[in-house]
């Protein structure tokens, strides 16, 4: 599994790249993208869009997210594979598969005399009950979106709500729950509806948790009636290469957070987790992801516009310098967390 860095990879790159390339990923200018899907002669899984509305239909799952886009030229992420593809398509559904594994977005209108809870129990029920349909039972990684994820709903907090709906679909579907739990990401936007991304597939991953962290799905109930259920990394090795996928990771150690008010701090400890999950995945795996040679991409969610310098600040401080990351505002599933990262990184 080969990942494209943004720049225009070499020809020498390509060469290497498509005898082994599975699936990408890239972050590239919506105005390139018709270009940059002909000229490589792959087939999009997903197309992602942050803040604004895709110029173009294509053939796959299209997924826009309210999240704004902070310091570049907007980009558009761009999962593809060299595999032919199909897609499926249903109201507030939509679903690319390979063969392999599939990425979807399943969206959801919340209704107002309805809770969160219910609708995301339904919701994932839904989702998993299709993806065992599809054939691709095996969650690698969630992303959840929605709006106003820190305010109150009938006197519990909305991400509280999202957490009991998200547990008691995934403990009464899911096989081997808690341990089969993806890395995952949940942040909010400024507006509705409520989307989860899945990555899933025919075949199982493995999924790890962070030595400086309690397993989130063994929080105490301080967070919230019903735990958060995911991991912190999920590690795939398809033919052609490994593939590490790390949920959001932010300043909490232990099950504590860290540094209230200070987003400087906050990035360091988040980096220091992310380092001690890769370290961790090195021993587990024999795979070194903290390596140079390999492609990674990060997303970089930060609460607040006031704290963006002084978060990019810590990171361009750090070995992810340099590093293909997408900077995002958005809503942090715990009121005092300012910063939070996640990354895909691929080790040949
Ligand atoms: C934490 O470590 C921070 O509920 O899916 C990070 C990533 C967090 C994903 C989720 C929550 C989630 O607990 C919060």
């Amino acid at each position: 599994m080969t990942l494209f860095k943004h720049s225009s990879p070499t020809d020498a790159d390509r060469k290497v790249s498509e005898a082994v390339a599975r699936l990408t990923v890239e972050y590239v200018r919506p105005a390139e993208l018709p270009a940059y899907l002909a000229s490589r002669g792959v087939n999009p899984l997903a197309i992602i869009a942050f803040d604004h509305a895709l110029p173009h239909t294509y053939s796959c799952s299209a997924i826009v997210i309210d999240l704004p886009q902070i310091d570049r030229t907007p980009l558009v992420e761009v999962w593809t594979c060299d595999r032919p593809t199909q897609t499926c398509r249903d109201a507030g559904w939509s679903v690319t598969m390979n063969g392999d594994c599939l990425i979807g977005s399943i969206s959801l209108d919340e209704k107002p005399s309805i809770p969160l809870d219910l609708t995301v129990y339904m919701g994932y029920g839904e989702m998993v009950r299709r993806l065992h349909e599809l054939g691709y039972p095996y969650l690698w990684r969630v992303w959840n979106y929605f709006p106003r994820i820190n305010e109150d709903q009938d006197g519990l907090e909305r991400y509280r709500r999202f957490c009991v709906g998200r547990y008691q679909a995934l403990a009464e579907t899911l096989a081997e729950f808690p341990f089969s739990l993806p890395a995952a990401t949940a942040v909010g936007t400024r507006s509705g509806p409520l989307q989860i991304v899945f990555l899933a597939a025919t075949q199982p991953a493995m999924h790890l948790g962070n030595p400086r962290q309690l397993n989130a799905y063994e929080y105490p109930c301080d967070y919230g009636p019903r735990s958060p259920s995911f991991a912190r990394a999920t590690f795939t090795r398809p033919e052609s290469g490994n593939l590490l996928l790390i949920a959001g990771t932010a300043s909490v150690v232990g099950h504590a957070s860290r540094h209230v008010g200070l987003p400087r701090e906050q990035t360091k400890e988040s980096l220091r987790n992310l380092y001690a999950l890769m370290a961790h995945a090195k021993q587990v795996t024999d795979t070194d992801f903290l390596g140079a040679q390999h492609g990674a991409a990060y997303k970089v969610y930060v609460r607040s516009l006031d704290s963006f310098f002084e978060i990019r600040q810590a990171i361009e401080d750090s070995p992810l310098a340099g590093r293909e990351i997408l900077f995002l505002q958005g809503d942090l599933c715990r009121k005092e967390l300012l910063v939070e990262i996640e990354g895909l990184i691929v080790s040949d």
